[in-house]
């Protein structure tokens, strides 16, 4: 019997065409310092769930402080990262995505952002590797946390909630049970492996958490599905972030907010890292529409579920699946 430790090199790719192969310039851009900000975000939200954001006001010395930091991390001997594995879900993994099949040309670090709650997986990452890394994950994920309460209450504002808070209190509830994700998509340089075909670095998948904000160096590769089914790539800008609506916050806004559909392609010949902060709620939090959003006579669209209820469920699909059909109302 042959016992394969890596997945069959044939399961990362992927056969179908991808269109458009030029990037598409029709991505909302938010600058945050615009007085408009709040307007513009939700109508982000509701077309495609997804927009760039710029003048964020996070330091970008702190981005190319974390981003040289992993690159360290990742560049260390495969023996060394694989004591910080395998994900439990938190840790290094590599080629392995979740735990139940799903491979792509990606290796990463997920952490818990959560202090009470870190892991002792996480701890000992950082016990082994450098104190710096350790402070500029701490530095970065607490600028972005707060850059991201900012977004949320621009969001609330937007839609017309008075409550400025009805979003950003998920986040800033101390059990928020939120992650962060460094991933690392090495260049793959088989080209007679490739022969032609596209190379999966992270496959199709919305976020299951509220908002997830993303951070890339300048190599491309994030595409994002567009609600006619259409996939455009994402030009890369290392110094914006991309903001993602999560399926959580899907439902707290009954439907108007899109969870982006979102997938990695990787490139055959420059490595990609992008760093991920996931806002979740906390575990015990009922997840339901905002009351304060419904209109007269409204029904949520959606039956009522906890964040762990979720999670539990989300952890035990596959990455491409349709998470929040279950627990959507007949
Ligand atoms: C997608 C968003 C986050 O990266 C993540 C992922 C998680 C994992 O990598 O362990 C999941 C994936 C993500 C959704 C479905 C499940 C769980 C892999 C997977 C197949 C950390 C998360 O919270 O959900």
């Amino acid at each position: 019997m042959v016992v394969l430790s890596q997945p069959p090199l044939n399961q990362f790719f992927h056969v179908k065409p991808c269109k458009p192969t030029t990037f598409f310039t029709g991505i909302p851009v938010v600058d945050l310092s615009d007085p408009e900000a709040k307007s513009l975000i939700v109508q982000a939200c509701k077309e495609f769930g997804f927009f760039k954001l710029i003048n964020h006001g996070v330091p970008l010395d702190l981005m190319s402080n974390l981003e040289n930091e992993a690159v360290r991390f990742f560049r260390k001997p495969q023996t060394e990262k694989d004591r910080a594995g395998p994900p439990d879900p938190f840790g290094y993994g590599s080629k392995k995505i979740g735990s139940n099949g799903d491979v792509g040309w990606v290796e990463y670090l997920l952490l818990n952002t959560n202090p009470d709650i870190n892991s002792s997986k996480s701890l000992s990452i950082f016990r082994e590797n450098s104190q710096n890394f350790r402070s500029a994950v701490e530095d970065y994920t607490a600028a972005v946390k707060n850059m991201c309460f900012e977004v949320l209450e621009l969001m609330a504002e937007g839609l017309g909630i008075e409550q400025r808070n009805v979003l950003s209190k998920f986040l800033k509830d101390e059990k928020s049970d939120s992650c962060f994700r460094l991933n690392h998509y090495p260049p793959c340089t088989d080209l007679q492996a490739l022969n032609g075909r596209n190379l999966i670095g992270f496959g199709e998948h919305t976020d299951p958490q509220i908002i997830s904000v993303l951070r890339s160096n300048t190599t491309s590769g994030l595409q994002i599905c567009l609600t006619d089914g259409t996939w455009v790539s994402v030009p890369p800008d290392h110094t914006s972030f991309f903001i993602n609506v999560g399926d959580t916050l899907q439902v707290m806004t009954n439907g108007r907010f899109k969870s982006v559909k979102h997938r990695v392609m990787a490139d055959t010949t420059k490595s990609r890292l992008s760093m991920i902060y996931f806002g979740g709620a906390s575990l015990s939090e009922k997840i339901a529409p905002l009351e304060s959003l419904m209109s007269k006579g409204e029904q949520s669209l959606y039956k009522e579920f906890t964040w762990s209820e979720y999670k539990k469920a989300a952890y035990s699909s596959r990455l491409g699946d349709n998470r929040l059909g279950p627990f959507e109302k007949k």
